[in-house]
Order: C-alpha cells, then structure tokens, then sequence
C-alpha cells in the first residue's frame, strides 16, 4: 500500500466486521489476548508471502486512550494557580535581570512550554531525599532553569535576593547560576545538563549505576527512579540518543526520559518538514523502550470521539511541524481555515467553537490530566524505560512576544503590553501598574497555595533539587601495604601499566575499600592486563552470565555475574565516563563513597569525551581516571590517531584535577594513595588524570624522602657526579625520565658537564602552587615573600633547564615563568607516527642525545662551555640540522 493511499478505505463496512471483532475480543478478554490476535494476523500474513512494510510509526495520537486515563488527584485549581506563579516569577526573574544589565542572558520560553511538565512532577511524583526510597535523580532541562529556582523561592529555599540575582553570582546576598552547576550550587543543583546531550546519555548510566548498587548489596530496590528532563531540539545530539539500546537492553524501568517535544530548538524548527514526535517514537520504539506519546489535550478527547471516519486522525496524521508551529502563531481563524477547512466534514466538527476555542484546545504537554496519566503509567511500567513524548509550545503564555516564534528562544525582554497580556493569561492578580515592573509574586505564608506546595513536597519526602553529600569517610591504605611497587621490580621489567594493573587488584582485595571501588573499562582491558581481574570480580551483568564463555576451560575466563564489579562498557567512551560519573558522584546521590578507576586508551580520553570530564568536574565527581598506552613516542606502532601527546595540556585546564605523569611504579603508588585520601578520607571533589605507559623497564625501589616531591609535582632523582664543572638540571617526566637519565651520563662522560636529574610528576600542579604563591606575593607586598614549590627545588641547583616528557613542550613550559634559570623544553609537538620507540624519540628529538645538544647549547650561550663543542655534539651524535621540524611534517 503506498504512503499516500493508506488513509483511504475502499470498503469500511469490511474494515468495520473486522473492528467489531476484536473489540469484542478487547471487552471479553482483554488486550492481551487482542494484542495476541493482530501478532498472530501480521504473522500469517508474512507466512503467505505478504510484504508488510515495518512501521515504528503509531498513529499521531495519545498513546494512553481515555479510558485508561486515572482520575487526577490533585487540586487542580489550585495547581493551575501555583503553576501561573511560577511562570509569571520565572519570567520576572529573566526580564528583570535584563533590564538590570542589557546582555546577561537568560530563557523564558523553555519553562513556559514545560512548566505543566514539571509542575505534574513536583506535586505527585518526584520524590524528594527524605522519601524512604532515597529519593528520585532528576536531571532537569538546563534551559528550564529559571523555573525550577521559581518553585523554590515559592518552597521559600531561595530569597528575592537570590531572584533578583539570577546569572549575578559574584552579588553580596548570593545569585542563581545560569543553568544547573553543582559546582556553584552545591546544595542545590545535582546534575550538570546544560551542554546538550550530555543529560539523557549520563541519565541512562546513573539508572544503570544504581542497579548496579543493588544488585551488588549496597542498596535495596526501593523503586527510585531517574528522569531526565530533555529538549526536542537536544535529542539531535549523537549522544542523546547513543546509549538508548543500553537502556532497553538492560531493562532499566527505573528510567523515564520527558522529551519536552515543543517542535522548535534555538534557530527554528526542529523538523519542520516532518513530525519529531513520531521520529523520536520510531527511534525508541526500535530500541525497546515503552513509549507514551502525550500529543493532544482533553479538549480533543470529545472531537476524536466524533471521529468514525477517522478524518481527523488522518488530518492528524497529514499536517508536519512546520503547519502545527503556524497554527500557533497565527490564530484560529488560519486554524480553522488550513486545518480543519480540508474538508467539509472536518469543518463541521467544529462549527460549534470560537475561533479563540479552536486555537485554545490545548497540546498534550500543557494539559495536567494528560501528563499525570503518563507519568502514571510510566512509574508502574515494567522491564523496559520510559520516553514521554510531550508535545508543548515554546514560549506558551508570551503571546506576540514569542509564543511559538522562530525567535522565541532568545526572548528575554517584554515591553509593557506583553507584560500585561502574560499577567492577564494567567490570571496574576497584579495591577498594572504593578505588573509593568515584574514583580516576584510570593503569596502569603498561610495562603491556601502556600500550603498546598509544602504539604505535597511534604508527602513526597521534602525539596527537589537538592543536593547533600551524606557518605562516611573511609580509611584508605597506606603505601606500605603495597610493598611490590615501593621495594622495586627487581631484575623484572614491567609498565607502569603492569604495576597499576598489580596496585588494582590489590586496592580491590582490600579489606577497608576493596568493594567500593568501580573498575571501569571501554573494551581495552586486555591492551592493559587488566583481564585478569574479569575472573576475579566479575563483569557486571543484571541477568549473570546464561552461555558458557568460549574461554570457560582456561582460570582467567569471561566471568560475567549479576554481583559483577567491574563495569566493562563495550568501545563506548561516553558511557564509560557517563559511568564513572555515575560512580564518582554516589557520595551525593547514594550516600556511598565509591571509588572509580576508568581505565582507558589516552588519546580517546579529554579529545573525545572532554565535555563530559568538564561536567563530572561541575558534578563534583571523585575518581581516577587512569590514560594508559600513553605518550606520543611510547605508544609505538598505532601511529596518529592513537598516539597522544597532549591529553595532559587538557586535563591542566581542570580546575579540580590533579594531573600527574609518573615514571615509576612507586610514584604511581604514591599519587594514588594520596589521591584516595583526598576522595575517600577527606572527601573532597577532586579527580585524578594519571598517565599510564606500556614501556617496560625495571622500576627502581623507592629512594628515601621523595614522597612529598612526587605530591607536589618534582623531587631530585640525581646528583651531578662531577662536581666543580659546569652544571646543568635536567626534567624528565614518564618513560622520558630514562631518556634524561641516560643524558646526564652522556653529558658526563662525553663533555664533562655535571647534571642533575629531577622526576617531574606533575608540571600541571607545579604551576598550580607557583601561581597561588605569586599572586598571594602580588596581593601582599609588605609581606614575607612566598616562594613557590619549583621556584624552591631549583634555588640551588646551577645552571640551565632541559625539561623533557612525552607531550607537547607546553606541559612542561608550565613552569618556565618560574623559574630562575635558563629554561629549554622539550616535547613531542606534531602527529605521532607509526614507528618504534627509538625512531620516534629521535624523529621528535626527545631522546638522549637531543637532551645533550639542548644542555650544551644552553650552556654556551651561558658562556659556560665553548660553541664548538655543541657542533661536535650535532656531529658526534649524527644530528641532520636541517631536519625539518616534526610539528610541521
Ligand atoms: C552542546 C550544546 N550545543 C549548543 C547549545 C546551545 N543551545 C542552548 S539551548 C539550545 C536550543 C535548545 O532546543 P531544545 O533542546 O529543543 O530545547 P527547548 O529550549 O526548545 O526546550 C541550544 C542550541 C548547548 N547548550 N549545548
Ligand atoms: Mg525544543
């Protein structure tokens, strides 16, 4: 049947005997055995050879008839009046920090078209962190946000001074942050959602985090559940809809997306040539979720009754976004005329109503019965995740000021007559001189509103959002619990990954942490030698392991398990982070203080997923997040795209991460001890980025007194031998360190140059310390001067810098400003290559003999040596001076 001819009925007298049919099978016995029937047809049919084309398409229609619609329970008066206050301060708040400071931004159409949405949660379903079950986890729509804080300032959590701060953060009294920051709002917000995409992704893991929790014992099912509130406009995001298999897969009823299907994003339309309500339900329904499309409201439940002919439901079916966005804008006049003047008969359907009726029957998603009955429905569901479809109006209530207007998202100013018209649409009872100055409404304290709020969040178990971090502190291991790192590998060469591998398995056995803490890997752990521990912990499952695994004769087998730790993500690096946000963040969403290590190839760490790093840095999340087959030299052989040489410049950007590149297994012991600390003793939000390499060598044991240096960025690894002659230090970080190593005994032995040898651990927090210290210095001239950690360590060390690692020179040049002497860095600036470990040191000049030529050209030009022995040097070492630079080929 063509597209087109499928509405038309050539004898519906035959339709009609077939209908008649299975409604009788519906009233005698029910919509299984109904639904059982039409399988059974479609089945048949396919059997005979009959091509039925796939449709994820259900009609245009409400997914839940009326007649499984439960009666509402609420008041809906006054909920109607609480909803209004809340849009008309939520309007206010934007305006008026506009007219205060021209630019500052804000939205008011995002809340107008979702406010029936919320406000259906906030009284009936969202339950609040006092609630027995623990509360639900909301991620509200970041864009929503001046809402969200009306509500509150209506719970009286926020003041007018707040308000009246909306995007004035540094104002004395305290502001609201533009969009939901944990960061900033620490007790309030609980997710980032404000870069698009981000949301429904991390939603779908933090659902699956906390199956996680219960099937492993932490939690019981107390039937929390996790919504996310969505854009249409944002479902276009890759990530949005990336995960979604997952979900249905996993069979996570404990998750409900609202996507606040208002047709338009911040440009225009969403899909104006076709409907993104039935784009989204194909695409969900295919993945396996339970979709409830909420598209029209009661108002129309009388006229589809009407409808035997189907006429309207094809006209339904017929309009695309872009008509339904001009039906809103021009009125029921056009209404009347464009949609329902198809036909006489549609027109006669609604002879009986204003043109002012026909364009107030409402959408879906402003109708309070409507979106009760899918919340309802979605909150009994079972064995699949929810996705509401709720058809709404962007800037529903601004009239000529945006209401479904292409500029819409943008608004933030009203003049006076829009201000009038909004107060008057919902009924404010203000003046109008008073309305004309946006005024935040509060009602008073025993007002039949104001009680009715408290007393329905009351029920529901106290104030959504909020945010509390309830976890105990955990007593952590000391490094001497982990001998095999600190006493060295003896004759044996292995990775700094191999000795993290050793430290994981140890750090999960331990008696204090062990359970708590969230190996996390994305389909890599072999590369690492992480695979041992699928046997030993187990590959988290929900449904166990139901094959015997290939490898099930050999001791190291796939062990997949419902009480499973590890979280093995598949090659998925966004919900690999998306998890280990999940996990890092338990403190404040399960009162449990875990500890996840997402261990990950690093070039696809801060370039592929950086937005979602720079989230869990909002979110106050705590973790290790481990960037193994590191360094662009090191990584021999994979070339380009693999090679990473400058993750380390991004993670420096982090406020709340601690960078740190270590060279030996027992600085690698050290930072994580001190790391686990800082999250599981001290709690505090801090992440850790630690580079990994797979270069094997024997790691030394440790040397005394070395364990603040190796904290605090750099401590002396070894003296000049020499002593009277010209001196020179020398920074190697990583598997680089050796480089540096072997160059001080070149430099020794070949030109009778003395060095020393520092490791350095971390430039990134070296600059850290170094700038706190100047700019305290800065703000307190008459002060005891205060001298920063590296400043410290190079006082007394003579002589020119040579700072080498495995990463763009930047990383090292972290440090440059501060310190005295002569400062040449190193790196590996440019595209990797595919090559061995020697060619690629010597090709990107970081090995030894490039470290050589650097500290004897500093040298010289220090006058220190003569400028003949660096051109001895170029030819001793057999160095092309015209080679061209690695960045540039
Ligand atoms: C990753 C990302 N890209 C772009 C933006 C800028 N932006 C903010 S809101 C918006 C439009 C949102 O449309 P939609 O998701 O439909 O939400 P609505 O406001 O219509 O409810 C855009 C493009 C963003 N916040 N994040
Ligand atoms: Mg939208």
């Amino acid at each position: 049947m063509s597209e087109e001819n499928k509405h038309i009925d050539p004898d519906p007298r035959e339709t009609q005997e077939w209908i008649d049919s299975l409604n009788s099978v519906l009233q005698t016995e029910g919509a299984d055995r109904a639904h059982f029937l039409v399988e059974k047809m479609i089945d048949h049919a396919r059997r005979q050879g009959v091509q039925l084309p796939y449709s994820p398409n259900t009609a245009y229609l409400n997914t839940i008839p009326v007649s499984r619609q439960q009666p509402y329970p609420g008041d809906r008066q006054l909920e109607r009046r609480i909803k209004s206050l809340i849009r008309w301060n939520a309007m206010a708040m934007v305006v008026r920090a506009n007219n205060e400071v021209h630019g500052i931004g804000g939205h008011i159409s995002t809340y107008a078209s979702a406010a029936t949405l919320y406000e259906v949660g906030f009284n009936h379903f969202f339950r609040g962190p006092d609630h027995a079950s623990g509360g639900d986890l909301i991620f509200f729509q970041g864009h929503a946000s001046p809402g969200i804080y009306a509500r509150a300032f209506l719970e009286k959590r926020l003041s007018e001074t707040h308000l009246k701060n909306f995007r004035r953060e540094l104002r004395k009294g305290g502001g609201l942050s533009s969009y939901p920051h944990p960061w900033l709002m620490p007790d309030f917000w609980q997710f980032a959602t404000v870069s698009m995409g981000l949301g429904p992704i991390m939603a779908i893991y933090q659902a699956r985090f906390m199956r996680y929790l219960i099937d492993r014992g932490f939690r019981r099912e107390a039937g929390r559940k996790v919504w996310a509130f969505l854009g249409d406009g944002e479902m276009d995001e890759p990530e949005a809809l990336g995960a979604i298999a997952l979900a249905s897969r996993e069979k996570l009823d404990n998750l409900i997306f609202v996507i606040n299907c208002n047709l338009q994003r911040l440009d225009g339309p969403v899909r104006g040539n076709s409907k993104i309500v039935q784009e989204l339900e194909g695409v969900f329904r295919g993945a396996g979720w339970n979709v409830i499309k909420v598209v029209w409201g009661s108002e129309w439940d009388a006229l589809l009754e009407k409808d035997d002919k189907g006429l309207l439901a094809k006209r339904m079916e017929e309009i695309v976004d872009g008509d339904q966005l001009k039906y809103v804008v021009e009125g029921g006049s056009y209404i009347r005329k464009h949609f329902w003047g198809k036909s006489p008969k549609l027109l006669k359907m609604v002879e009986h109503l204003s043109d002012d009726e026909l364009w107030r029957l409402k959408v879906g998603g402003h109708d309070p019965a409507k979106v009760y009955a899918a919340y309802a429905h979605a909150v009994a569901h079972k064995d699949q995740p929810t996705v509401i479809l709720a058809r709404t109006i962007k800037g529903y209530g601004l009239g000529e000021a945006g209401e479904g207007r292409n500029i819409t998202h943008q608004q933030k100013k009203l003049n006076e007559e829009e201000l009038l018209y909004f107060r008057s649409r919902f009924d404010i009872s203000l003046t109008d001189k008073e309305t004309v100055k946006a005024p935040f409404y509060l009602p008073e304290k025993d007002s039949a509103e104001m009680k009715y709020i408290l007393e329905r969040r009351d029920a529901l178990g106290g104030f959504v959002p909020s945010r509390s971090e309830t976890s105990e502190a955990l007593e952590v291991p000391d490094i001497n619990d982990w001998p095999e790192l600190i006493e060295g590998s003896g004759e044996r060469a292995i990775s700094t990954t191999m000795a993290y591998v050793r430290l994981l398995t140890m750090l999960t056995r331990d008696k204090k942490i062990g359970k708590q803490i969230v190996p996390i890997i994305p389909d890599e752990a072999r590369t690492f030698g992480i695979d041992p521990l699928f046997r030993q912990l187990g590959i988290y499952s929900h449904v166990g392991q139901r094959y015997v695994p290939v490898d099930s004769d050999q001791f190291l087998f796939y062990r997949e398990a419902k009480e499973g730790q590890i979280l093995e993500e598949g090659i998925n690096e966004a919900g690999s982070i998306s998890s280990f946000i999940a996990a890092g963040m338990a403190n404040s969403t399960h009162g449990l203080n875990m500890i996840p290590f997402y261990t990950y190839y690093s070039m696809f760490g801060f370039q592929r997923v950086g937005d979602f790093m720079w989230a869990a840095a909002d979110m106050r999340t705590r973790g290790f997040l481990m960037g193994a087959t590191a360094g662009r030299t090191t990584l021999a052989g994979e070339g380009l795209q693999h090679q990473d040489g400058h993750s380390h410049l991004a993670a420096s950007v982090v406020p709340n991460i601690n960078a740190y590149d270590p060279a030996y297994a027992y600085e690698l012991a050290v930072i994580i001890q001190s790391g686990l600390e800082k999250m599981a003793t001290d709690q505090e939000p801090v992440m850790y980025y630690i580079t990994l390499y797979n270069e094997n060598y024997i790691q030394p044991r440790m040397p005394k007194d070395v364990e603040e240096g190796i904290i605090r960025g750099m401590y002396k690894l070894r003296d000049g031998k020499l002593g009277e002659y010209p001196r020179v230090q020398l920074l190697g970080s990583g598997p680089i360190l050796r480089e540096a190593l072997a160059a001080a005994d070149l430099l020794e032995k070949d030109w009778k140059v003395d060095a020393d040898v520092w490791s350095v651990t971390s430039y990134s927090e070296l600059r850290k310390d170094a700038e706190d210290k100047t700019r305290w210095n800065i703000f307190h001239p008459d002060e005891e001067y205060q001298v920063p950690y590296v400043t410290k360590c190079m006082e007394y060390a003579r002589g020119p810098v040579v700072a080498v690692s495995d990463y763009v020179r930047l990383v090292a040049e972290q440090i440059a400003a501060f310190i005295p002497n002569a400062f040449t860095p190193l790196g590996t600036d440019g595209f990797g290559r595919s090559e061995t470990r020697e060619d690629l040191r010597s090709f990107f000049e970081v090995n030894r003999y490039y470290i050589v030529l650097a500290a004897l050209n500093a040298l010289a030009k220090e006058g220190k040596i003569e400028l003949s022995e660096v051109k001895q040097a170029i030819k001793k070492y057999k160095i092309d001076p015209d080679k061209p630079n690695p960045r540039n080929t």
